[in-house]
C-alpha cells in the first residue's frame, strides 16, 4: 500500500489555503486509499520568532481542526512531531548529507529571511535548515507520496535529492518520495494581494480566510477581495490574478474547471457572492465539529498519544538503519 506523509506547521491559525491546498485532499482521498501519516510539525514553528504558549495552543488547535476537517484516526495516523524523537535524530544525518548552497537556494528561506531582516529581526539558523528537518519527517516514514501545496514542492524536490544521495553514498536506506499537488487551488493567493500566497503567519490578515473566522468575517473578506482593472470575468493568472484566485477558490469548493466557471459570470460582484457562499458552506461543518471536539480535549489527547506511538514504531527501524549505514557504532 502506498505510504503518504504530510504535515502542517502551527505558525498561525489554519487558512483556506491550507485547507484547499492540502487538508481536503488528505481527508477526501489520501486517508482512504493509502497508509497515511499526518503530523502537526511543531518544531518547524520554532524557525521564526515565536511565543511558546501560542505555539502550544496552535499545535492543539491544528490537531483539533484536522480531526474536525475529517481526518479519522481509524484510517490514518495523526500525531505531533515533537512527540516522536526520530525526526530530529534523522535530521542531523541529513544535515550531513545536504550542502549549505542547496539550503540557501530554497525560495521559502529567501522570502522569509528577507521578511525577518526587513523588520529588524535576526534569522534563525533553523530557518535555513528546516527543509532538512522536513526531509527527515518524510524519509523516516518511507513515504512514497507527499501531498502538498505548490509552495512546498521545492522542499519535496530537496527531499528526493537527499534520499538519492544518501542511498548512493551509504547503500539503499530511503524510499524516494514524490510530491502530489492538487489539480486546483494548489496555491491559494491572498485576497488583498493576489500575487502573494495566502499564508497563515502573515501580519496583514484582511486577505486571509481562517478556517475559524466567523461567517460574517469570511463573507466580508471575500466581498472585499482585490479584483483587477477591467470588469470581465476572465481566468488568467498573469493578467487577472485577483479574479483568477476567486475562480480557483470557487472551483475548488463546487467542482468544475475555473476557466469554464468564468463563462457563467458577467460581474465581479456575483462571482464574489457565489465564492463566499461556497466557502461558507465548505467551512460550516468543520467549524461545527471543531466546537464539539473542543468540548472533549481528552479525545484529542488520546488520538495524538496513539498516533505518536504508531509513528514511533514506523519510523524507528528506518532511522536506526540510517544510523548504521552512515557509520555510527550501535549501542552495546
Ligand atoms: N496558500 C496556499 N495554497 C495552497 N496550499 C497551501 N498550503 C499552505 N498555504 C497554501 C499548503 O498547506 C500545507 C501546510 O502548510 P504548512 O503549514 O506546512 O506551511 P506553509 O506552506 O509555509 O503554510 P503557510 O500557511 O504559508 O504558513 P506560514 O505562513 O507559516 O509559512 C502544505 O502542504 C502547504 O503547501
Amino acid at each position: 500500500m502506498t505510504r503518504i506523509f504530510s504535515g502542517i506547521k502551527p505558525t498561525g491559525h489554519l487558512t483556506l489555503g491550507n485547507h484547499l491546498g492540502a487538508v481536503r485532499q488528505w481527508v477526501d482521498v489520501d486517508q482512504h486509499k493509502s497508509d497515511a501519516v499526518f503530523c502537526v510539525v511543531d518544531l518547524h514553528a520554532l524557525t521564526v520568532e515565536h511565543d511558546p504558549a501560542r505555539v502550544r495552543r496552535l499545535s492543539r488547535q491544528a490537531a483539533t481542526l484536522l480531526l474536525a476537517a475529517g481526518l479519522d484516526p481509524a484510517l490514518c495516523t495523526l500525531f505531533v512531531q515533537s512527540h516522536v524523537d526520530e525526526h530530529t535524530r534523522l535530521s542531523y544525518l541529513l544535515e550531513c548529507t545536504a550542502s549549505d548552497g542547496e539550503m540557501r537556494r530554497m525560495i521559502q528561506y529567501k522570502e522569509k529571511s528577507a521578511r525577518e531582516r526587513a523588520t529588524g529581526g535576526s534569522v534563525r539558523l533553523s530557518l535555513l535548515t528546516y527543509p532538512v528537518l522536513m526531509a527527515a519527517d518524510i524519509l523516516a516514514y518511507s513515504a512514497d507520496e507527499v501531498p502538498v501545496g505548490d509552495d512546498q514542492a521545492q522542499h519535496v524536490e530537496l527531499t528526493r535529492d537527499l534520499a538519492v544521495r544518501f542511498n548512493q553514498r551509504y547503500g539503499h536506506t530511503f524510499t524516494v518520495p514524490k510530491a502530489v499537488l492538487p489539480s486546483v487551488a494548489a496555491r491559494v493567493m491572498d485576497l488583498q494581494d493576489p500575487t502573494s500566497k495566502m499564508g497563515k503567519s502573515h501580519a496583514e490578515t484582511g486577505g486571509i480566510v481562517y478556517l475559524l473566522d466567523e461567517p460574517d468575517v469570511v463573507r466580508r473578506k471575500i466581498m472585499r477581495a482585490v479584483t483587477d482593472s477591467g470588469s470581465e470575468v476572465v481566468y488568467d493568472r498573469e493578467t487577472r490574478p485577483g479574479v483568477t484566485n476567486l475562480l480557483e477558490i470557487l472551483a475548488a469548493c463546487v467542482g468544475g474547471a475555473p476557466a469554464e466557471l468564468a463563462e457563467g459570470y458577467s460581474s465581479y460582484g456575483a462571482l464574489k457572492r457565489d465564492t463566499a457562499d461556497a466557502v461558507l458552506e465548505l467551512l460550516r461543518p468543520v467549524r461545527e465539529r471543531h466546537t464539539e471536539l473542543c468540548a472533549d480535549p481528552g479525545y484529542v489527547d488520546a488520538v495524538l498519544r496513539a498516533g505518536a506511538e504508531r509513528a514511533r514504531a514506523l519510523a524507528r527501524p528506518t532511522v536506526d538503519a540510517a544510523y548504521a549505514a552512515i557509520g555510527l557504532m550501535p549501542p552495546a
